[in-house]
């Protein structure tokens, strides 16, 4: 039984000879809503499905197949993921956070986290993107549980202190201004969370609640990559507005989003 860093090495190893990329600068795992968004980025110089790759699970939302876009953008090496796993699909941490090791080890310094999310701040609407400043892991599991990492990789007892990199926040701030930052609360899901459990995660100081990203932070902060975390909003959380938006506003929201996604993620990447 090879171990899950074997596993992504061998993948990544696959990843650049299918891609003809042999090293990438930024990953970019594209979350619900950005994947629209991310073909403003160009047309990608390869596309991988990931069935074609060692350890990938398929994701098991219909009509979506697991590909690697990779992209050239003005010198910088892109690895687009798309086709993000979770835990709630029945997979493991390692599975999860699979891709991101494999982008990691195929030479992705940097990992872009982007998700779709509910907010629990009246300030934070339907539509904003918020950089993650920090996370609250309530999955219960870590994706460094298990054997201890093997020889070459660093300590399972890794620092989190710095997980949502603050120089590559500083550089997104910079370039685009009113971006809102907010603490991200990785539930298991696949339910929804009861105002309860969302007025557990707002007195524990979150601010987004979602069902992924944290685990992948975590191991990409393990393999010392540095990570920044983009959510776009998409609904308010259970039980946060009174007046709760109707269905096309929802749909409005995500869909003007949608447009301005691309552009906001180009202009991200050209200042990491
Ligand atoms: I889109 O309100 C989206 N994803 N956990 N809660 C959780 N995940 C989400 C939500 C939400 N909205």
């Amino acid at each position: 039984m090879t171990n899950p860093y074997e596993l992504a090495q061998l993948a990544a190893n696959e990843l650049r000879e299918k891609s003809g990329v042999d090293r990438y600068d930024v990953a970019v795992v594209l979350g619900s809503g950005w994947r629209e968004g991310a073909a403003a980025l160009g047309t990608p110089a390869s596309v991988v499905p990931t069935t074609s790759l060692s350890g990938f699970v398929a994701p098991t939302v219909a009509g979506h197949s697991g590909q690697i876009l990779s992209l050239n953008l003005g010198g910088l090496l892109i690895g687009l993921v798309a086709g993000r796993v979770h835990l709630y699909e029945g997979n493991t941490a390692d599975q999860v956070v699979h891709p991101v090791r494999t982008m990691i080890l195929a030479g992705a310094k940097k990992v872009v986290l982007t998700n779709a999310c509910g907010g629990l701040d009246l300030v934070i609407r339907p539509g904003n993107v918020a950089l993650i400043r920090d996370h609250l892991n309530l999955t219960a599991t870590s994706p460094l549980e298990g054997a201890a990492p093997p020889e070459g990789f660093a300590s399972r007892f890794v620092d989190l202190t710095d997980l949502y990199s603050a120089r590559l926040r500083g550089a997104v701030h910079a370039a685009v201004p009113d971006l809102h930052e907010g603490v991200y609360a990785g539930f298991r899901g696949p339910h929804y969370e009861t105002p309860a459990e969302i007025e557990m995660a707002r007195a524990m100081g979150a601010t987004l609640v979602g069902m992924s990203t944290v685990l992948e932070a975590i191991a990409a902060r393990h393999l010392e990559a540095e990570v920044l975390g983009l959510s776009l909003v998409s609904n308010f959380a259970a039980g946060v507005s009174t007046s709760p938006l109707n269905h096309l506003e929802v749909l409005e929201a995500g869909q003007s989003a949608a447009a301005s996604l691309g552009a906001l993620l180009a202009h991200v990447l050209s200042v990491l």
